[in-house]
């Protein structure tokens, strides 16, 4: 079995910090320590850079059929860019159809990914037609390793599932000690406040942000967390982007309940001014749509009191070409945003190059904690013995700069463009394999595994 030791990093994991060599054989870590004795077939020296554990962003939409087109990053593409990006395994959403079934569904998607993700991927199944026979096949999911129940409280007509779905589903899922997010924004509120801004002729992207208010999310963020609360039913609040939102998870916390919070890299690092830029808008039309300055500073902030566990990126890229679908009226644009491959040096360099965030947190927040609110840990998520091999070797001071020229993702624009970042991944290793190193993929198509996962382990 080939080995390869990475010699003399700074190894660092959400519960420890200290100077040693990694040593690999085949896919797994085999030891750990200073100055391992051993000579291995290859070796790198790691001396002055920091070595952290593969990231898993779990919120990603590749191939997605959504608002009448397909986001423009499939699975060949979209878990490349992630690997160049240090993102080592993502989760992606499965969308149930209205009417059928969730194992068709499956179906649809494993073709889509099967032998062509070029990373590890794994599955969140979106329930977006809670019946009787999708009861039945909740149990099915989660002896497929599919262990996250994925709801949208808006886009009625599409996703939205209402609040007895809600509650059906909730119970159904407790029974195996699954999983349930949600999309957690009032969507007949937003239905509404979109409809009078089209009455009135506002049609300019300004007026998505202007749909979506703080309170449209606030108020699903918090009937999600009682409903969960009632049922008993771990949960999980995908893209929480402000301080109202936020305050509901803080005051379900008064009860002692738990709610998991994933917010997005974009939500803490844009604001909603760039929407008062009608040329570009549509660049950064996403549901929830970026927020105010004191809403970033809530999220570092929650980041740092551990009510914010998961920083993902959403990723939902469409061309300039799509966008332009609703150069007429905000609601033709599809909603998304490219970040899969920049989410871990850009939360590194305006987090921890900043101060704003440790590392160890950073490691958390990029790895650890989705690894055991979904399902994976140890074998993802941490550096130990007997985890895969999944490994991030981040050259702290190495300056570089964002651009759509250089980027691997299937989009023509970046929303990060021209930004300077102080951190830059040098190599990734994928189950012990050099996935990529100084910006060259060396791993193919294909080599990405499905990642079978079980219960929350938080
Ligand atoms: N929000 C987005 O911006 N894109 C995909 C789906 C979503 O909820
Ligand atoms: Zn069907
Ligand atoms: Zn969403
Ligand atoms: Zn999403």
């Amino acid at each position: 079995m080939a080995s390869l030791l990475l010699k003399n990093g700074r190894v660092v994991t959400a519960d420890s910090d200290s100077v040693c060599d990694v040593l690999i054989e085949g896919e797994v870590i085999v030891a750990l320590g200073r100055n391992l004795p051993v000579p291995a077939d290859q070796t790198i020296d790691c001396t002055g850079r920091i070595i952290v554990p593969g990231g898993i962003d779990p919120h990603v939409h590749l191939d997605m059929p959504f608002m009448g087109t397909f986001s423009s990053d499939t699975h060949e593409t979209g878990t490349r860019a992630a690997l160049h990006g240090g993102t080592t395994t993502v989760i992606d959403f499965v969308l149930q159809k209205q009417g059928h079934s969730l194992r068709e569904a499956l179906t649809e998607w494993q073709g889509r990914a099967t032998g062509t993700a070029v990373g590890d991927y794994s599955f969140h199944m979106a329930v977006t037609d809670f019946n009787p026979g999708t009861k039945e096949e909740i149990k099915d999911m989660v002896a497929e390793g599919i262990t996250s129940f994925k709801t949208f409280m808006a886009y009625k007509g599409a996703l939205m599932i209402d609040d007895a779905q809600m509650v059906g589903l909730m119970q159904e899922v407790k029974k195996y000690g699954a999983l349930v997010t949600a999309h957690a924004t009032n969507g007949d509120m937003i239905d509404t406040l979109i409809a009078q801004h089209r009455a009135q002729g506002k049609l300019s992207p300004l007026y998505h942000y202007l749909s979506q208010p703080e309170v449209t999310e606030s108020e699903a963020s918090g009937r999600f967390a009682d409903i969960a609360n009632y049922t008993g039913v771990n949960a999980y609040i995908v893209h929480l982007t402000c301080e109202g939102a936020l305050n509901q998870v803080r005051r379900a916390t008064e009860r002692n309940q738990r709610v998991f919070v994933e917010t997005c890299i974009q939500y803490l690092v844009l604001d909603a001014s760039l929407y008062n830029d009608e040329a570009n808008g549509a660049k950064y039309v996403m549901s929830p749509p970026l927020r105010q300055k004191k809403d970033q500073e809530t999220l570092w902030a929650g980041i740092n009191q551990g009510l914010v566990q998961v920083v993902g990126t959403d990723h939902c890229p469409f061309m300039l070409a799509q966008k332009r679908m609703g150069k007429d009226d905000f609601s033709k644009i599809p909603n998304g945003h490219p970040a899969i491959e920049h989410r871990m040096e850009l939360l590194f360099s305006e987090g921890v190059s900043k101060g704003r965030i440790s590392l160890q947190r950073f490691v958390e927040v990029t790895s650890t904690n989705a690894a055991k609110i979904f399902g994976m840990f140890p074998r993802k998520g941490t550096i130990s013995i007997g985890a895969d091999a999944d490994l991030v070797i981040i050259d702290p001071t190495k300056k570089h700069t964002i651009s759509a020229e250089t980027h691997h993702m299937n989009v023509d624009y970046s929303a990060y463009e021209g930004w300077e970042l102080t951190g830059k991944i040098d190599t990734v290793l994928l189950r012990g394999q050099v996935a990529v190193d100084a910006g060259e993929t060396k791993v193919g198509r294909g080599y990405g595994q499905f990642i079978r996962r079980g219960v929350t382990a938080f």
